[in-house]
């Protein structure tokens, strides 16, 4: 058997069940391996789409993504890809044709691309350790790595001799010293406005970060690429950050205890730490003992696992007794009231804890619909079982803020790198990890015609997916960066496009909207069969840029 087929069956024998990418020569049997070990293999029209995908599935599904690409400008074409999700820490796997003749037209240096954008680098040195080296990468990639694993041609195409499949299983959690969940329950048991802001690492941790809350009486916040966290719970003040709402900043900036589970509380998460009141003790918790102080100076770090840090916390606080009795010999009497909690302010949460409830003046009007009265209404016409993903651009933080997610999986942020174009991609992966929910694209025009080619995929999948266009007729980002200063801004503005049209072009129902009414046949394709994709061309105000992004632009 030759190696390609091999590694193809032996990675489809490790569980690689779905796997993205464009074929070339360099990955055709690769790539027909691994259909014939039983995966799906999604083709995607360009390369870095691929890698998106596979991201997008990886952090849909919790599982590693695989994207396969040619050798060369397969590889070049999907980095944006790659880089974003080695900035995310997505367990990805990228298998790489690489030719191995340096004179050949085709020849990258396959390893430094992969260290240039963080991304881990291995190989498939030869026939006799092929599938030991793809089982290392894999193995690397669980460990939420980004891993680029090069295939070198002749090796694909020399003869191995088939091997079993050994199982590859992720490390164990990392358990945190008894030293520092004392630390850290101290902490807890002295908080009288506890605040915890959960982020990538807390994915999947709800109820523990729960439990925990409740013993201290904390509030709860995620980073933005944790929302839908905690919905639902009252207490819950959603994204915090540049998103955040007016009430969850003053509640945030009012905490005296904020702690980070997997959060690297960064300029974004933090508003370049405007979210940290000067009298917050701050606490870090990570698997990884880098992360810990990394953006911001922190009073106390526990290198550990978030479920087992927040278990083994909550255990150290429940020796303490029930609220209002602090066991005997504990010097601390703090433990007696609700923390942050109160009747009062689960009202306000209630009332104004949702961007959709701060009143705002509608702009509409001249045949522009204003984004956030577009972003309302489209709230609630999607069905609840949505998966939310979002390009990157002046546009971004309406979907995310005034859309709600049904919880964390049914959110894709993948902003790490901020590039645009990679919004469609994103959906596309998560409606792949989930076709029981709809999947929702929300994208700028420049970023939906930068990733035009992925429309076809979603049509030729069939996929029942939802793609919202913010269409203001530039790279509003810029225009709003620039404009201020009475730079030109001709560079940065185009020419209106009809972009529904081109949305039918490739098979989907096109809706042009310039007012709320014009929702009604989105309305109506909801209600229905839904059996064509839907594109919707919302031509948007854009008189001036948004809050959030003045805020990002501080961090360039
Ligand atoms: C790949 C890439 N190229 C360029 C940029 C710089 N950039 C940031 S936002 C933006 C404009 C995006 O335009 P659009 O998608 O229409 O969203 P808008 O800002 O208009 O809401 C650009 C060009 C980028 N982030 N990524
Ligand atoms: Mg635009």
């Amino acid at each position: 058997m030759r190696v390609a087929e091999a590694v193809g069956r032996g990675l489809a024998g490790l569980g690689v069940d779905t796997v993205f990418g464009v074929v070339g020569s360099g990955n055709f049997h690769l790539t027909n391996a691994l259909v014939a070990g039983g995966a799906r293999f999604v083709a995607a029209r360009h390369e870095a789409g691929a890698a998106v995908m596979a991201d997008a599935w990886a952090r849909t599904t919790g599982r590693v993504g695989v994207v396969t690409v040619h050798q060369g400008p397969g590889l070049t074409n999907a980095m944006t890809g790659i880089a974003e999700a080695a900035k995310s820490r997505t367990p990805l796997l990228v298998l790489a044709a690489e030719t191995p003749e340096i004179r050949s037209n085709f020849h990258v240096d396959v390893a430094a691309l992969a260290a240039a954008v963080g991304a881990a680098a291995d190989r498939v040195y030869s026939p006799a350790s092929a599938l030991a080296d793809a089982r290392r990468a894999y193995a690397t990639a669980l460990g939420r790595r980004t891993v680029v694993l090069a295939l070198p041609l002749n090796v694909q195409g020399a003869d191995c001799e088939p091997e079993s499949v050994t199982a590859v299983r992720k490390a164990y959690p990392v358990a945190p010293s008894g030293e520092a969940v004392a630390a850290l329950a101290g902490v807890l048991r002295g908080a009288r406005r506890p605040v915890f802001v959960a982020g990538r690492g807390a994915r999947g941790q709800r109820a523990v970060l729960e439990r925990l809350a409740d013993a201290c009486g904390a509030l709860l916040a995620t980073s933005a690429v944790a929302k839908g966290l905690f919905r639902g719970n009252p207490w819950n003040l959603d994204v915090s950050g540049g998103f955040a709402t007016p009430l969850a900043a003053e509640l945030i900036r009012g905490a005296d205890v904020i702690v980070g589970w997997g959060c690297s509380l960064n300029m974004w998460t933090m508003r370049h730490g405007k979210l940290i009141g000067p009298q917050a003790t701050v606490a870090q918790v990570d698997d990884d003992p880098a992360a810990l102080g990394a953006h911001r100076a922190i009073h106390l770090g526990v290198p550990g696992d978030v479920a087992e840090t927040a278990t083994a916390v909550a255990a150290a606080l429940a020796e303490d007794g029930p609220r209002g009795e602090a066991g005997a010999g504990t010097v601390c009497v703090r433990y007696e009231g609700p923390g942050y909690r109160s009747e009062e302010l689960r009202e306000r949460i209630a009332g104004q804890g949702r961007w959709r409830d701060v009143p705002f003046g509608d702009e509409s009007g001249g045949g522009r619909i204003d984004p956030r009265a577009l972003s309302i209404a489209l709230d609630d016409l999607l069905p609840a079982e949505r998966t939310v993903a979002v390009d990157s651009g002046n546009f971004m933080g309406y979907p995310s803020m005034f859309w709600s997610v049904p919880d964390e999986a049914g959110f894709c942020f993948t902003q790490a790198f901020q590039a645009i174009g990679l919004g469609l991609a994103s959906a596309i992966g998560a409606a792949v990890a989930r076709p029981d929910r709809l999947a929702v694209a929300a994208l700028g025009d420049g970023g939906a015609l930068m990733g035009v080619s992925e429309l076809e995929t979603v049509a030729r999948l069939g996929l029942p997916m939802a793609v919202v266009v913010y269409d203001d007729e530039a790279y509003g980002a810029e225009v709003h960066h620039f404009g201020p200063d009475g730079d030109p801004l001709d560079v940065v503005r185009f020419p209106p496009a009809d972009i529904a049209a081109i949305g039918r072009g490739f098979g989907f129902d096109g809706v042009t909207v310039r007012e709320v009414a014009d929702l009604t046949p989105v309305r109506d394709w909801l209600a229905g069969a839904r059996e064509r994709p839907l594109l919707i061309d919302a031509k948007v105000t854009s008189e001036h840029g948004s809050w959030w992004l003045e805020e990002a632009f501080r961090g360039h």
